[in-house]
């Protein structure tokens, strides 16, 4: 947990094998700070290490998920500047030292993560949202690529998953209009996996944390594979899951399951 000024900027909790991390600032709707940045990939990467970890849940306090990149942050902009010479390096730099490890760490973490989508997901709080695994939103959740409105590209990650979530089309109309779409809107396009009343998001995307966290060991073998398939052809993809599926046979979770399915009880997955 990290604390600044006797606040944490990232809540760190545990139940069973959920990891929860609430991002914490919310009276600037959890935007990104490098303070919070660093937090979360040290989570991130502590999770990535801890077996007893089975599953992560990503969401925020208050009335915001993440407006993206602490606007106040980006050093030599603001009232009073005449141009942005000299800041594209350091946004560069930025995006290279903070951003390009955090979404990297959570594809790559072998467990399922997923994202409580708690309300506004703005810009790089999008691309966080989108770098999980699964997307649970409540209602008044809202989705929108902020970056065209102040005259920036997607980033982190935003320009590779929007188009193979939702296909170029509509990839394109919310990248270049940067439109605000509802919780409801953004299940329509495939963006969120379920919509739930606000009152119980927590306890909804607790209980998908808790059924993931009691799943095998092929989960994370599964994430790598259906992410890999993305940047693969057919012939390539089946040698990936003949490499997986050889992986996954070696598992106590596999024996686990045959051996509970011939005696015809429910399985006891150890993650392992
Ligand atoms: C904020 C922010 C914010 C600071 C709300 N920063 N304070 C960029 C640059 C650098 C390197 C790496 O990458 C990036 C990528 C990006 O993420 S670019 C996109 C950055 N994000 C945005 O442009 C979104 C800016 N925020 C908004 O457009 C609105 O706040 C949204 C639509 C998210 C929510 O609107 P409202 O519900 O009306 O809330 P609000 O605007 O009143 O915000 C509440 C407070 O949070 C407010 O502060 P205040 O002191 O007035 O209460 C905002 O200033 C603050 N806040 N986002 N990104």
């Amino acid at each position: 947990m990290t604390t600044v000024a006797g606040r944490a900027v990232l809540d760190v909790g545990r139940d069973g094998g959920v990891l929860t991390l609430t991002m914490n600032r919310p009276d600037v709707l959890n935007s990104l700070d490098d303070e919070l940045l660093s937090a979360l990939l040290a989570a991130f990467s502590a999770a990535a290490s801890d077996s007893a970890v089975r599953c992560v849940v990503l969401t925020g306090a208050g009335r915001g998920f993440c407006a993206g990149a602490d606007l106040s942050q980006v050093s030599g902009l603001g009232p009073g500047s005449v141009d942005g010479r000299g800041v594209g390096a350091a946004l560069r730099a930025h995006l290279q030292e903070h951003y390009r490890p955090l979404i990297s760490v959570i594809r790559s973490l072998d467990k399922p993560v997923v994202a409580a989508v708690n309300g506004v997901a703005a810009g790089a709080g999008m691309s966080l949202a989108l770098a999980c695994d699964l997307r649970v939103a409540a209602e008044s959740a809202s989705f929108l690529q902020a970056f065209v409105r102040i005259g920036l590209v997607p980033d982190a990650g935003s320009t590779y998953f929007l188009p193979r979530l939702v296909g170029m089309g509509k990839a394109m109309e919310l990248a270049m209009l940067g439109d605000r779409i509802s919780a409801a809107d953004a299940l329509a396009a495939g963006l969120v996996n379920a919509v739930v009343p606000d009152a119980e998001l927590p306890s909804a995307a607790g209980a998908l944390a808790a059924r993931l966290a009691t799943g095998p060991r092929s989960l994370g073998l599964i994430k790598r594979a259906l992410y890999a398939s993305l940047d693969s052809d057919l012939p390539a993809q089946l040698a990936v899951e003949e490499d997986l599926q050889a992986q996954a046979g070696d598992t106590a979770d596999f024996t686990e399951g045959v051996t509970a399915f011939l005696s015809k009880r429910p399985p006891h997955f150890k993650g392992r």
